[in-house]
């Protein structure tokens, strides 16, 4: 019961963004006394939530502690291995670098590392990755898949895909992939997919996908160069969202696409993929490590390999680069 209120309120707080919630009115919504709505708004206060209270206007979350416990995440988990094996911690270096840790010491597949807070999340290239507490998803994922070294780079679009499916589930919003790892949202980034590999000769001992979700951050939150060219989903959608809630969607959406991938190989991905590109048919810049392409992408090859027609016809293999669109 005493849950059920507290779900209730949570509910009736998402809904209203950042609008004021009276306690009359909240008791109203939920169907209890106003003593109960205000005794659970100091249980939330004690975990951490910050209200803001108002006279006459009542009181909406300024802030969600809400850190992701291991057992939120659990509950209600669709999977059947990943994220059944989920590493918790609240402040790290980088997710990333724990998993490569816990990848050698054989935790099954399918393991997470989840931090609230990195302080120097890793982006592509030595490119840092801002990840400020609680207010984002910052998880690596571990996976052990008998593939080619070749073929890894496909598990990012894999990844990518499952994040969208994940994210329209959960948030009712419409991102779009930008190859080969940005998922944006009105032209800005929410998130970034980062694919490592531990290799030995050409045998896969795992790969590992860090994923950087922008979830509850404001525009403020940002440093002032992200401002412009990232978000994230409350910005986009308005709506406090939940992260153990958007986590498990991910976790679920990825097992059956994984799975699939498996059994069938990249082209259904590719054909989902394709679905969500923003980029396909666009006139592209593309950044490699030692040169730049400029073509009109064609899509990708049924490796994931990105196809871009320069002006003179001549079709370049894109592996891997920055892209302008
Ligand atoms: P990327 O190289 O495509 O993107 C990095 C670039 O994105 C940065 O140079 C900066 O311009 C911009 N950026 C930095 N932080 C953010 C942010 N929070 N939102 C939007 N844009 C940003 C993308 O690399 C791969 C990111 C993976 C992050 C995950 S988090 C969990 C795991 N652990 C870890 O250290 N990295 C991964």
């Amino acid at each position: 019961m005493q849950s059920e209120i507290r779900k209730k309120l949570l509910d009736a707080f998402t809904n209203a963004g950042e609008i004021f919630l009276s306690g009359q009115h909240l008791a109203e919504l939920i169907g209890c006394s106003r003593t109960a709505v205000w005794k659970h708004i100091e249980e939330l206060r004690k975990e951490g939530f910050e209200l803001e209270a108002v006279r006459n206007k009542g009181y909406r979350i300024v802030k969600t502690p809400e850190r992701i416990t291991a057992d939120e995440i659990r509950l209600g988990l669709a999977t059947n291995f990943i994220g059944r094996n989920i590493h918790y911690e609240e402040s790290v270096e980088s997710t990333q670098k724990i998993a490569h840790r816990l990848s050698n010491e054989d935790v099954p597949e399918g393991s997470v590392i989840i931090a609230e807070e990195q302080l120097s999340g890793k982006g592509r290239m030595n490119r840092a990755w801002h990840s400020p507490k609680y207010s984002g998803i910052w998880m690596s994922l571990i996976l052990r898949p008998n593939i080619p070294l070749t073929n890894a780079p496909q598990l990012t679009l894999l990844t990518a895909v499952a994040i969208v499916q994940a994210m329209e589930e959960e948030t009712g919003l419409q991102p779009v992939i930008k190859w080969p790892n940005d998922i944006l949202l009105n032209g800005k980034k929410v998130t970034g997919i980062l694919t490592e590999l531990q290799a030995e000769a050409d045998r896969i001992h795992s790969i590992i996908i860090g994923i950087g979700i922008n979830v509850n951050q404001k525009k403020e939150d940002f440093p002032s160069e992200l401002q412009e060219k990232a978000s994230s989903l409350f910005i986009e959608s308005g709506k406090l969202i939940s992260r153990a809630g958007l986590i498990r969607s991910i976790f679920k959406h990825f097992e059956k696409l994984y799975l699939l991938y498996l059994e069938q190989g990249f082209f259904p991905i590719k054909l989902l993929w394709e679905g969500y590109a923003v980029s396909i048919g666009k006139i592209l810049k593309a950044r490699t490590l030692t040169n730049v392409i400029e073509g009109k992408a064609l899509g990708i090859t049924d490796e994931g390999v990105l196809k871009l027609e320069d002006r003179t016809g001549v079709v370049h293999h894109i592996y891997s680069a920055d892209i302008e669109v």
